[in-house]
C-alpha cells in the first residue's frame, strides 16, 4: 500500500510514519511536508529510504499534490498549522494551510479516487463548562473558539461536503490532546518539561483550571489505522482515552517527577478566549475494536520526560526560539 502522509515530519505525523513502517511491512510512505518551524528533519531520520521518501513541499501546491496523489492508494492528512497561540497572531497562515491545503488535497483525491483520512481535533466543538458532565460526541454541534479551531472546523466541513457532492472516500477523526515524543516545545507538556530540565519554573496560563483530555500519540495513531481499516466512508470518529486532567494537575505531576513541590510554578498571562474543558466520548472509535494501551498517564508523562532528557539535540534550537517569543508576550500574574 502506497500512503501519502501530509505533515509527516511533525509530531503526530512522524510518530504515525514510524509506527506504520514498523508494524505494517506491506506499506510504503511518501511524506509531503513544507518543513515549517514545527517540523524537524530528525523526525524521519534512520527510516528505510526504500520505504519512506520525504518530499519537501506545500499542500497548497496544486501540481505537486496532483502528481503525488496519482501514485497513492491512501492519504492520511496531518499537515496543519497546529498551535492555538500562533493562530491569534497570524490567522492567515491557518486559513491557508488548514483550509486551502485541505481543499487542494481533497480535490486531487476526488480526481484520482484515492481513499482519504482527515485528521482533525476535538476543538472544533468548542469547550465545555468545568462542571458540565457532558462529553463531545460526533453529534456535538461545531462551535470553535480560536482561529485555529475555526480553520480545522472549516476543513472538516469541506471534507464532508466533498463526500456528499463528489463521492470522496473519506473518514474524519477528531482527537483530544496528544502527548509523547517529538512534540514541539511550544506545546504545554514539552514546554513545562523543558523549563524543568533547564531549572526554570513551569508556566501556567491563567488559573490553570482548564481541563484537557490527554491521549498518548501512539494510541491516537492506532485509532487512525482502525478507522482507515474499519471505518465507514463519510463518518466522523472521536478519539480519546478518558484522560481528563486540569493543567494544575499536569504541572503538579511533572514537578513530582523532578522531585519538586507540586505547587511550584508561575501563573502567567491567560490565553485570550482560553477553552475551559475538552472531553471526548470515544464510543464511535471503541465500537470499531480499538482501545487505548497507554492507560497510565503518569507513567506516560515519566517516559516523555525521559525522551526529552535523552534528546537535547532534538529540541534545543526550537526551545530557544519558542521560549524567547513566549517570554516577550507573557506577564507573570500574582498567585
Ligand atoms: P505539528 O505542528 O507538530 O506538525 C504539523 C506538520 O505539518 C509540520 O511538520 C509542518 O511542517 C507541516 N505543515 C504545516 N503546514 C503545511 C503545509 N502548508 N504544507 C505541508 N506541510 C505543512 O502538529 P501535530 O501536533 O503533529 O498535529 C498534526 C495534526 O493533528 C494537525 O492536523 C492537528 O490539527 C491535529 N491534531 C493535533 C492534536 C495535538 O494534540 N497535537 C490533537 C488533535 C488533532
Ligand atoms: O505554556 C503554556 N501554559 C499553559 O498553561 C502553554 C503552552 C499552554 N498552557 C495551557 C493552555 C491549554 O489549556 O495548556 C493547555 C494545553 O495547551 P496547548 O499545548 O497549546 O494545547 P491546546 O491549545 O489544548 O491544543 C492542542 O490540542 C488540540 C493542540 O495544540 C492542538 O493542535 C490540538 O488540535
Amino acid at each position: 500500500m502506497r500512503i501519502l502522509v501530509t505533515g509527516g515530519a511533525g509530531f503526530i505525523g512522524s510518530n504515525f510514519v514510524h509506527r506504520t513502517l514498523s508494524t505494517r511491512p506491506d506499506t510504503q510512505v511518501v511524506v509531503l511536508d513544507a518543513m515549517t518551524y514545527a517540523a524537524n528533519p530528525e523526525n524521519l531520520a534512520g527510516l528505510d529510504p526504500q520505504r519512506c521518501r520525504l518530499v519537501e513541499g506545500d499542500v497548497c501546491d496544486v501540481e505537486l499534490v496532483d502528481e503525488l496523489m496519482a501514485e497513492a492508494d491512501l492519504v492520511v492528512h496531518f499537515a496543519a498549522e497546529s498551535h492555538n497561540d500562533n493562530s491569534l497572531h497570524n490567522p492567515l497562515a491557518f486559513t491557508r494551510s488548514n483550509v486551502e491545503g485541505t481543499v487542494v488535497l481533497i480535490n486531487a483525491a476526488t480526481r484520482h479516487d484515492v481513499r482519504f483520512h482527515h485528521i482533525s481535533t476535538d476543538e472544533v466543538f468548542g469547550d465545555l463548562a468545568l462542571d458540565d458532565p457532558a462529553r463531545f460526541t460526533p453529534d456535538t454541534p461545531y462551535n470553535p473558539s480560536s482561529p485555529y479551531s475555526a480553520s480545522k472546523a472549516a476543513s472538516d466541513h469541506f471534507v464532508r461536503a466533498f463526500v456528499r457532492s463528489h463521492g470522496l472516500r473519506a473518514t474524519i477523526s477528531n482527537c483530544s490532546n496528544n502527548y509523547g515524543p517529538r512534540q514541539h516545545p511550544e506545546k504545554f507538556i514539552p514546554r513545562q518539561i523543558l523549563n524543568l530540565l533547564a531549572g526554570e519554573e513551569p508556566r501556567v496560563y491563567g488559573t490553570g483550571e482548564n481541563v484537557r483530555d490527554w491521549i498518548h500519540v501512539d494510541d491516537h495513531n492506532d485509532a487512525v489505522w482502525t478507522i482507515i481499516e474499519k471505518g465507514e466512508i463519510g463518518q466522523t470518529y472521536l478519539i480519546g482515552a478518558d484522560g481528563e486532567h486540569d493543567n494544575l494537575a499536569v504541572v503538579a505531576e511533572l514537578n513530582r517527577v523532578f522531585g519538586r513541590e507540586p505547587g511550584a510554578f508561575l501563573h502567567v498571562t491567560d490565553r485570550p478566549g482560553h477553552d475551559r474543558r475538552y472531553a471526548i466520548d470515544a464510543s464511535s472509535t471503541l465500537a470499531l475494536g480499538w482501545e487505548p494501551r497507554h492507560r497510565d498517564f503518569r507513567a506516560g508523562l515519566r517516559e516523555t520526560v525521559e525522551w526529552y532528557r535523552g534528546n537535547p539535540g532534538w529540541w534545543e534550537r526550537a526551545r530557544e526560539a519558542t521560549e524567547s517569543a513566549y517570554r516577550r508576550r507573557e506577564v507573570q500574574l500574582p498567585k
